[in-house]
């Protein structure tokens, strides 16, 4: 009798145990927090640093809010910052400590595709998660089933670009300019080859630069002779705003529109080329305008805290803080690198400052594409 009591008893406080533990698990409020580290190789300085400085607010603003709520959320986001300098070499560092020494639970970055095209290899091989959240060059996530990106690439923007170039300015010949030696201006030109192609829009000239040039005039002059409808530039901003400023400056007129890729999506281009700038054309993956609430939310969110509204990379690097705790909270492991690649490659339709968010079977991102002109000193959506 006394022992069936005690027994009961037991089984009385099991049971309750039992209630509460569950209880806190499905409310998540006392659970055990899930500790995040992720690694994100930016570029603070070097070519890219313009891209890099705004990714890091996006990605920042993503962490603050994440842990603001973490209680909910059931994860705490520990962000740890790295400089890739805009270079493969240093990449290749930045990489190899985020996978030896921090053991995060996997990296976002790098900035730019020319380095990803090296770090992406390394991050392969080591079973480590990488999503990239402004490569958009193709052959990235050809790297490996561990790498993944937000960014929409140069071979969905572009075509679209174009065709709206061509329905709605008349653009049937253009001069082609490019950089030849970086992975997304090369990129971007291959891109554009067959996007043209596929429009029936000559080529009337193309022209090359290299990383770091400063005087674009020989290749205008030449393109200026050729009376193109219109410039297509795949260029990092860097140079685009030179080509802009100088394409002006020689007097072709703002009636020949430039059109670039991905790399004009930065307040760098307004603020380095100014006037020269307005009409300036490009293909993006976000505009600041869209009428998404979360992505309200963010846009005010953003401003509030740095001054100034975001722009597409901080919305990408904001969404992909958010894909990859996502992917971390559903692995149930801040460690299982493939438990949290397999549950990167499983998100579907994940309400984003980006849209509804899915992968594609390659790991891609795969949304609808804005056309972006420069208006007012600011990124409108073209047509609108
Ligand atoms: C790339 C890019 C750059 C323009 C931005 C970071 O898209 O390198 O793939």
């Amino acid at each position: 009798m006394r022992s069936n009591h005690c027994r009961s008893g037991v089984l009385a406080t099991l049971f309750l145990a039992f209630i509460l533990l569950s209880g806190q698990l499905c409310t998540g409020a006392a659970a055990a927090v899930l500790e995040a580290k992720i690694g994100l190789a930016l570029s603070m300085t070097g070519g890219a640093a313009a891209y890099g400085a705004t990714q890091k607010q996006g990605a920042q603003l993503a962490v603050d809010e994440i842990n603001a709520a973490t209680g909910a959320a059931g994860i705490k986001v520990v962000p740890v910052f790295e400089d890739d300098a805009s270079q493969p070499q240093q990449g290749i560092t930045v990489f190899n400590k985020f996978i030896n020494g921090d053991k995060v639970a996997l990296i976002i970055g790098p900035t730019l595709s020319n380095t990803a095209q090296v770090t992406d290899r390394i991050a392969q091989q080591a079973g480590m998660p990488v999503l990239a959240v402004s490569n958009t060059a193709k052959g990235i996530t050809e790297i490996g089933d561990y790498i993944f990106r937000d960014s929409l690439t140069e071979m969905i923007v572009i075509p679209y670009t174009m065709k709206i170039a061509r329905e709605k300015l008349g653009v049937h010949k253009v001069a082609v300019f490019y950089g030849n030696d970086d992975a997304f201006t090369k990129g971007g030109y291959d891109a554009f080859k067959k996007a043209l192609a596929d429009a029936h829009i000559e080529i009337v000239t193309e022209q090359t630069f290299a990383k770091g040039d400063r005087d674009f005039s020989p290749q205008l002059t030449q393109i200026k002779g050729k009376n193109p409808d219109a410039i297509v530039v795949s260029a990092l901003v860097e140079e685009a705003s030179g080509i802009v400023i100088q394409a002006r400056q020689l007097g072709i007129p703002a009636s020949i529109p430039i059109i670039g890729g991905n790399g004009f999506n930065s307040p760098a281009l307004l603020a380095n080329a100014g006037e020269a700038a307005e009409g300036v054309m490009m293909g993006a993956a976000w505009n600041a305008s869209s009428i998404l609430p979360l992505n309200k939310k963010f846009v005010e969110a953003f401003t509030a805290k740095y001054g100034h509204p975001p722009d597409q990379f901080a919305a990408q690097a904001y969404a992909g803080v958010y894909l990859a705790c996502e992917a971390v909270k559903r692995a149930g492991s801040a460690t299982d690198h493939k438990a949290i690649r397999k549950a990167m490659s499983e998100i579907k339709d994940l309400d984003t400052v980006l849209g509804k968010f899915s992968f594609t079977p390659e790991r891609d991102a795969d949304h609808t594409p804005v056309v972006q002109v420069v208006k007012g000193g600011k990124f409108a959506v073209f047509g609108e």
